[in-house]
């Protein structure tokens, strides 16, 4: 299948998803979760909670618009830039040369499907922006993967110590159709936040909507406010 052709097919789908899920919150009253801002393993005191309208999923769908792109690690670069005081172009070597840290979060995806207590290892956004040093008048990034997909986040979320860009999952390399060699996880919104294969941050001083947000999906992406479509 032509790539435009498969692109098309995932928009289409996605969209179909979006107006079932519209018709039905149009029929029941507002379900929004008593601890809005929980997140992940310790939010969930244990127990096997999700968001309203998510179901637990064992396996690990894969989901993109239809491209795998292949990035060779002598070949892969990250890219920050925008408005911070030094922009960065990091090798894989320097990115992994940098504070790394483990952490286990949930996964919570759009069309419905939540993956709990995911172990992750990698680098805190918060450090890599430490050494960018956003500008004081930086509200949001926008991050690009070598996919060309594209999704915006507020600095305040982007910023939460649980956002991380990760090259392990549960001790073995990011496998490649999960957005290997690096991806970005967002555990406090919903995953189409965090770019697989990412490529590019760059901080903005006004917000820019990324390639779901810019066909409906939520500006800010809240699963415990079931906060899923704009
Ligand atoms: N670069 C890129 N990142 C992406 C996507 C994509 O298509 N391209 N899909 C998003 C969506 S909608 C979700 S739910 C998660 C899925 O990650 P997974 O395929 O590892 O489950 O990645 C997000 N990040
Ligand atoms: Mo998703």
């Amino acid at each position: 299948m032509e790539e435009s052709e498969k692109l098309k097919r995932v928009v289409e789908a996605r969209m179909k998803l979006k107006a079932r899920f519209e018709d039905k919150m149009q029929q029941t009253p507002s379900v929004a979760d008593s601890r809005p801002m929980g997140s992940g393993n310790p939010n969930r005191h244990g127990m096997p909670v999700v968001p309203v309208g998510q179901i637990i999923t064992h396996k690990w769908p894969v989901l993109d618009l239809g491209i795998e792109p292949d990035v060779p690690l002598e070949e892969w670069k990250l890219i920050i830039d925008g408005a911070v005081e030094h922009p960065l172009e990091l090798s894989w070597e320097d990115f992994m040369a940098l504070p790394q840290t483990e952490d286990t979060s949930d996964f919570h995806c759009v069309t419905t499907w939540s993956k709990l207590n995911m172990n992750w290892k990698g680098v805190r956004l918060l450090d890599l922006a430490a050494l960018a040093q956003p500008r004081e008048n930086a509200t949001h990034i926008l991050c690009y993967g070598y996919d060309d997909y594209t999704t915006n986040v507020s600095l305040e979320e982007a910023l939460k110590p649980d956002v991380l860009l990760v090259h392990t999952y549960e001790g073995l390399p990011l496998p490649k159709e999960h957005g290997g060699p690096v991806r970005m996880i967002t555990p406090q919104l919903y995953a189409w936040k965090g770019s697989k294969w990412i490529h590019r941050i760059e901080f903005l001083t006004q917000n820019k909507l990324g390639f779901w947000e810019e066909r409906g999906y939520s500006n800010t992406a809240y699963p415990w406010r079931n906060d899923r479509y704009s």
